[in-house]
């Protein structure tokens, strides 16, 4: 049995099965791209809620894990060499589980560097706007008077589903006929930026066609469904 110990954030967050990844989380758009992503490949996992409003994040042994104070972040038993290996960042957390799986990664070279690029998108610029859009149309921003910021983070947001729209014009996911980790990291944060942000109306996501199309298919996804859940929420 692998010794976790080592990790200090098992003796905040037990880890009852020790030989099994480890997932800190909860089921936010960034949250999701690492379960979603686990339930997909099959590989058994270990989640345990950590909750954000009680800004447990920001404990020692969250920030042990994660200097960046930030839930998605993992352990894996088994990594590299056979060794425990942690990790924080969806984005690398996703890269590293199609890797060690072979899976939602296409093998042969150009593609996969395609669909890297397209996780990129989804970091650099998906996330952070739609996230400042939330902020400002939402929560605490909604109270500022001055719009400036709602409106940038609005019209960026608009003009990156914009790009995602184009992108799928023809295309069933990001990249084409195979559903891979660029789909996984996505569909968590359109969905949340017309479901819990309720900023639709904002940019205009009813003249959008193939983006709807993509996410009515990957919210469909069993995988998907249930990953979207875990870890429980408080
Ligand atoms: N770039 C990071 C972003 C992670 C992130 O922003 N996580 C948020 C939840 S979606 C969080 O943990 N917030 C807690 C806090 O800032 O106190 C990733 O993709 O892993």
């Amino acid at each position: 049995m692998p010794d976790l110990s080592t990790f200090p954030i098992t003796a905040r967050w037990p880890a009852q099965h020790p030989d099994r990844i480890q997932l800190y989380s909860l089921p936010t758009p960034n949250g999701v791209k690492v379960s979603i992503m686990l339930e997909e490949t099959g590989l058994p996992y270990e989640p345990h809620t950590i909750n954000i409003g009680q800004n447990e994040t920001w404990t020692p042994e969250f920030l042990s894990l994660n200097p960046n104070g930030k839930i998605p972040a993992i352990i894996d038993p088994d990594g590299p060499g056979g060794k425990p290996l942690g990790l924080f960042e969806s984005g690398a957390i996703l890269l590293y589980l199609a890797e060690k799986t072979g899976r939602f990664l296409p093998a042969e070279a150009a593609a996969r560097y395609e669909t890297i690029q397209w996780v990129f998108f989804q970091m650099a610029a998906v996330g952070p706007m739609f996230g400042q859009l939330g902020y400002f149309h939402k929560f605490a921003g909604r109270e500022i008077e001055d719009k400036r910021p709602l409106e940038r983070y609005r019209a960026e947001s608009k003009r990156l589903l914009g790009v995602l729209e184009t992108r799928l014009a023809g295309r069933e996911w990001i990249m084409g006929s195979d559903y891979t980790i660029a789909d996984i990291s996505l569909l968590g944060w359109v969905r949340n930026l017309i479901g819990f942000y309720g900023a639709g109306e904002l940019v205009d996501y009813a003249s959008l066609k193939n983006v709807p199309q993509w996410l009515e298919r990957g919210l469909a996804r069993p995988a998907v469904q249930r990953g979207l859940e875990i870890p429980p929420r408080p």
